[in-house]
């Protein structure tokens, strides 16, 4: 049992970060202005400082589809190029000037994407801005773009395009997440550098959740998401022609709709591929869904435990099941060979100091091949964010320190600094050697993979920047990813011909983001 004042007795020491990983490439701003190339459009993904606590793998494991899924969009006679500044290739090209640059904005990266509009701007460039954070606010990001894209980008970037050759930009663009979506094209995956992920292969099903969590983005005010899926074919094809033997489906919650996923699954069984996605823990009600995962090819699923209190789920309006029944659910997956990546939050009103103890020790006790942390963080323009401001209990408006690393609230039960230590403790505790053997899973022949993507995954932070720098990050996974998907492929003809689950291959590819 860990001592539940372990978290506090002495302060967390603050772990070595790469300059690379906490400050953004500069701008020089006594650049020229470069020649200006009409009809070409720069997409970016600004630079966001890294958490030293967490793993650096993660930026890395999948890209966002923020932009290859309207990039989609672009008509034939536009070049389009895509800039992550988050893989360390330094700032983004600017020679020749791309007519239009687009950028992706979240809270966290908005300083960034402000700096790098204004110095596009300067030099003759129109800028176009989307994304969660222009929903959320954007009176704050308007003044720094020629135009907002507010909500689906799919069915706008062609017109502010069309807007743009014509001369009659608007200010503002809005569409709503309501139309069909099996209408949308394949996100244009070409335009991603292949080698700097695990996988280029993020997948996108379905978008929306039955669930709205008060912390959740889902629930800004005015963003409009009913639950939307594509056909089950679209989505095998998409995972077939990115020719990768791994996927990470981003859907905010895969397991919504039961039905849908069964079909998924039929669809996705025939690649002999691997997978993982995020899910709520009730996909567990159904039992035959769970064994078609498998079947599929499911390695591992991310799953919003968010708290082990019930009255915290109950104050967040998550409907789940009691959490006294989430260790019984927990080895349903793992009896099929799927490795659970748990995520939870910190800092709710039912927390006390003794939490960061209690929610370590039960990832421990059930095996958690890997847990994922968030400090509890009140997006603007959410439920949770009017509460608590309503309560005077917002610290400040410092957006880039939400990040869920940082408390930016007053929590009920202990001081934000402590909330702070809490979280560094349990990710250095999750991190550390003993923890990582205690969980390792029970199968001999499992244990090597599973060890060798841990200790990539979660102890290798002071390498992540140079693999990161030169493009060695797909190929120093590859080989335990593939050897994953064979031991996988075997591992579900066994499955397939018996009625009860059958042992646990090699839990190894990491599911969560
Ligand atoms: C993939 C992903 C990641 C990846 C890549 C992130 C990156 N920016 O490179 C990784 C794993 C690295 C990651 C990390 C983190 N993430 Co993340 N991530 C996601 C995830 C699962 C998918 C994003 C995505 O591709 N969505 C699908 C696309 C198609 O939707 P979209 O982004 O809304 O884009 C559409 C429109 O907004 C619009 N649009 C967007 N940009 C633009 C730009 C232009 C020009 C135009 C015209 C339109 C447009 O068009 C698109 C098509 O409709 C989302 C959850 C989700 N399912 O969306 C969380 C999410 C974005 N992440 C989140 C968080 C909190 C983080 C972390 C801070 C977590 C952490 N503590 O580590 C980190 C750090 C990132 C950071 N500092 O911002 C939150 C953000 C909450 C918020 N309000 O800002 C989300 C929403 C998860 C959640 N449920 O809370 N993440
Ligand atoms: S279950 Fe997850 S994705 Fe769905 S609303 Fe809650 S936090 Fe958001």
């Amino acid at each position: 049992m860990i001592p539940s004042g372990e978290p506090f007795l002495r302060p967390i020491p603050k772990r070595w970060i790469p300059r690379e990983m906490t400050t953004a490439p500069a701008l020089d701003h006594s650049e020229p202005r470069e020649f200006l190339q009409r009809r070409y459009a720069l997409l970016i993904n600004p630079f966001y400082p890294k958490d030293a606590n967490a793993s650096f793998g993660k930026h890395v494991l999948t890209p966002t589809l923020a932009l290859t899924s309207f990039a989609a969009t672009t008509p034939a006679h536009w070049r389009v190029d895509y800039w992550d500044e988050n893989l360390l290739d330094g700032r983004p090209p600017y020679n020749p000037m791309p007519q239009v640059v687009g950028i992706t904005v979240h809270l966290t990266f908005a300083k960034r994407a402000y700096e790098l509009a204004d110095w596009y701007r300067a030099r003759g460039a129109k800028v176009i801005f989307g994304g969660l954070h222009v929903l959320s606010c954007p009176d704050e990001c308007a003044p720094h773009a020629d135009a907002l894209a507010i909500g689906d980008g799919v069915q706008l970037w062609p017109r502010i395009l069309r807007d743009i050759e014509a001369n009659t930009l608007l200010p503002r663009y809005v569409a709503t997440y309501e139309n069909d979506y099996c209408d949308d094209p394949p996100p244009r995956r070409s335009i991603l550098p292949r080698h700097s992920f695990l996988t280029t292969t993020s997948l996108i099903a379905t978008r929306g959740c039955h669930n709205r969590c008060g912390f959740c983005y889902l629930a800004t005010d005015g963003l409009r998401m009913p639950y939307r899926m594509k056909r089950p074919e679209q989505i095998a094809a998409e995972f077939q022609a990115d020719d990768q033997p791994y996927a990470v489906f981003i859907d905010n919650n895969l397991g919504s709709r039961r039905d849908y996923l069964h079909t998924l699954c039929a669809a996705l069984r025939p690649l002999n591929k691997i997978w993982s996605a995020a899910v709520t823990i009730d996909v567990t009600d159904d039992p035959s869904l769970i064994r078609n995962m498998a079947l599929a090819g499911c390695t591992g699923v991310f799953i919003g435990f968010e708290s082990l209190s019930d009255d915290n789920l109950a104050d967040a309006h998550k409907k789940t099941p009691k959490t006294a029944d989430y260790a019984r659910r927990v080895r349903m997956l793992h009896d099929y060979g799927i490795q659970v990546n748990g995520s939870f939050v910190l800092g709710f009103d039912h927390d006390r100091k003794d939490s960061f103890a209690r929610t370590a020790e039960w990832i421990e006790e059930n095996r958690l091949e890997c847990a994922t942390f968030h400090i509890l963080t009140p997006y603007p323009a959410t439920p949770l964010f009017q509460q608590m401001e309503a309560q005077g209990r917002i610290l400040h408006r410092d957006w880039i320190r939400y990040d869920t690393g940082h408390a930016v609230f007053q929590p009920k039960h202990m001081s934000p600094e402590e909330l702070e230590q809490g979280y560094a403790w349990i990710y250095q505790r999750l991190f550390s050697h003993s923890s990582i053997w205690r969980r390792r899973p029970q199968q001999l022949q499992a244990i090597p993979l599973y060890l060798a993507m841990s200790y990539l995954y979660k102890r290798s932070n002071r390498f992540w920047h140079l693999l990161i720098k030169h493009d060695l990050v797909n190929p120093v996974w590859k080989p335990l990813v593939e050897m994953t998907r064979w031991r996988h492929v075997h591992y579900r003809r066994r499955l397939a011909q018996r009625e009860m689950p059958v042992g646990s291959p090699g839990q190894v590819v990491s599911a969560g983001v």
